[in-house]
């Protein structure tokens, strides 16, 4: 079994006697549609248009070939691939035999997949020759070399290594193999961090499932839905909230698009009348501009009812002009891939949809608005988030220590968000955590502060965020070199973090250099200044 932190009995029996906990794999939600109309179109990737059928089919065909080979419960996968259909066809051919994978990003690097590796030690990696991880084969020996059983890429031709052969051949699933028990580890979120090491969240079946059968009621999910796929198919925001598999829960149609680019986004929401999209801000503002730019755009997007925003602070007057010049409505999405989602209703007046980011999905999602001291705020005060619930995770994958600091005896998550609540809704203010969010991309500033010191010029670094009008927020080195030295180029920084294998995104916007960094009365660095800073250069 996959070691994870259970709920404590008392509320895992409130959870399954409030009905949401119904102890179904999430493989129940493929076997549903199987159930009622398998002939009905569940994915559209390029010009491939898959069924159900073809879904479930090419699932049980992969996970027939990894039981097999001898794959079952209590092992994990590492899968990494850009959006395509593949990627929930290994996610259900994993879940039936009891593997548990963490969906990595594919702008994830070595540094991040090793990284994962290490945590989990996967028997199987599924990932792709369009990546340049896997263009040759140089990392797939050496995952192999490290205990690795088989690479599957998308796109070599390899019958033994080809992901496609995989899907093709039928074989029988052995009639022992099944997925694990609902009431543990289905597959691992990733965490946005804040730590030296990226952090895995175990997550059940039946929590996960929950929130998915939840999302879908809020947000509107039928079997006539249209959803464009357009952000990182393996984010909790894309994946669940309600998110592919919310859409094949209620049996509508995903359509992939490789990158939320307007135009792109344009072209496929009018060929495949898609009615519901999810966002990041960022892509808001760039659809937004693309129909200023040409309003007869606009046309393209006539059949699209709901864009849901989260990820990242969203401008209440970005906000305000969703409907106007999209012609859709809005829901805003506050989520985290630990747990608790909250959604703006679609029944709420346009002040609450356009100011708050939305209520948590259940009843019993209990969150805390807590001072420094650790004591509730009143409403319409600004204070950290503590929350718990049916699910929301209990702990961080074999981190103990980390652990500790995220959870407070109650059992309540601390998601380092600075929230206010006033009529149960909350509105995100701020942040005490130790991270930069990029237009929803986060990256944990701990893990590259510790990857410039290795440069042998570099003495001590402080990465924080600089206010951005784009992204919302950039990230901005702070660097003291060694003796001697007043700066570095950009290039050779850049360069020296891309050698050491870390993710494009998390690489610094900006660089400055400093005698000494300024700490606070305790002697830590004191980040607040380094910020002040930045705002005061551009002011
Ligand atoms: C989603 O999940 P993660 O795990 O990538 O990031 C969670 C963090 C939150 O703790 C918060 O700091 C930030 O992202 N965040 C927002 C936000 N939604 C997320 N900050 C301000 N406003 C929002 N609306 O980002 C995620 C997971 C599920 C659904 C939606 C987003």
């Amino acid at each position: 079994m996959i070691e994870f932190t259970p709920w404590p009995q008392d509320l895992a029996q409130r959870y399954r006697e409030a009905g949401y906990w119904i102890d179904r794999p999430l493989t129940g939600i493929l076997d549903a549609r199987m159930a009622a109309e398998p002939q009905a179109a569940a994915l559209v990737c390029g010009a491939r248009r898959l069924s159900y059928a073809d879904l479930d089919r090419m699932s049980r065909n992969l996970a027939a070939r990894l039981a097999q080979a001898g794959l079952g419960h209590g092992d994990t996968a590492i899968v990494q691939l850009p959006n395509v259909a593949e990627l929930f066809v290994a996610f259900f051919a994993l879940l039936r035999i009891g593997v548990a994978p963490v969906n990595a990003l594919f702008s994830h690097r070595r540094l991040e997949l090793t990284a994962y590796a290490q945590q989990i030690a996967p028997r199987v990696v599924i990932a792709s020759r369009q990546h340049e991880l896997f263009r040759d084969d140089a990392f797939a020996d050496e995952l192999r070399a490290g205990g690795v059983e088989h690479v599957l890429l998308l796109g070599e031709d390899a019958p033994e290594r080809g992901l496609g052969f995989w899907l093709r051949d039928g074989a029988e699933l052995p009639a022992q193999a099944g997925p694990t028990p609902a009431g543990e580890v289905a597959f691992f979120q990733l965490s946005g961090g804040s730590t030296g090491t990226p952090k895995l969240i175990p997550r059940t079946h039946n929590d996960y499932d929950y929130s998915i059968r939840a999302s879908v009621d809020i947000c509107g999910v039928t079997a006539r839905t249209r959803f464009l796929c357009a952000l990182p198919a393996g984010h909790n925001f894309t994946m669940s909230s309600p998110g592919v598999l919310g859409v094949f829960h209620a049996g509508g149609t995903v359509v992939m698009a490789p990158n939320p680019e307007p135009l792109s986004c344009f072209d496929l929401i009018a060929a495949e009348r898609i009615t519901m999209v999810p966002l990041v801000p960022p892509a808001v503002a760039l659809w937004q501009r693309a129909v200023e730019d040409d309003a007869s755009r606009r046309d393209s997007l006539a059949s699209l009812e709901l864009m849901l925003v989260g990820g990242a602070s969203f401008a209440e007057a970005t906000a305000r002009r969703v409907p106007e010049l999209l012609g859709c409505r809005l829901q805003q999405v506050f989520g985290m891939a630990e747990g608790l989602v909250n959604y703006t209703r679609l029944d709420d007046p346009d002040e609450i949809v356009f100011t708050t980011q939305g209520r948590p999905i259940s009843p019993d999602d209990e969150v805390r608005v807590l001072d420094e001291d650790g004591e509730p705020v009143p409403d319409g005060t600004p204070g950290a988030l503590a929350t718990r619930g049916p699910y929301t995770f209990r702990g961080y994958y074999r981190s103990p220590e980390h652990n500790a600091q995220a959870f407070d005896r109650d059992g309540f998550y601390h998601s380092g968000d600075v929230v206010v609540r006033e009529n149960g809704y909350l509105r995100v203010v701020g942040r005490i955590k130790d991270q930069i969010n990029r237009g929803g991309e986060k990256i944990a500033a701990e893990e590259i502060e510790n990857l410039l010191v290795r440069h042998p010029d570099i003495t001590h670094a402080a990465l924080v965020a600089a206010p951005d009008a784009h992204l919302g927020e950039k990230s901005c080195a702070f660097l003291v070199l060694r003796d001697g030295l007043d700066r570095l180029g950009p290039p050779v920084l850049r360069r020296h973090l891309l050698e050491l294998g870390v993710a494009e995104y998390k690489l610094p916007d900006r660089f400055r250099f400093l005698p000494e960094l300024p700490l606070t009365a305790v002697g830590k660095i004191d980040k607040r200044r380094l910020r002040d800073s930045l705002a005061a250069e551009n002011a």
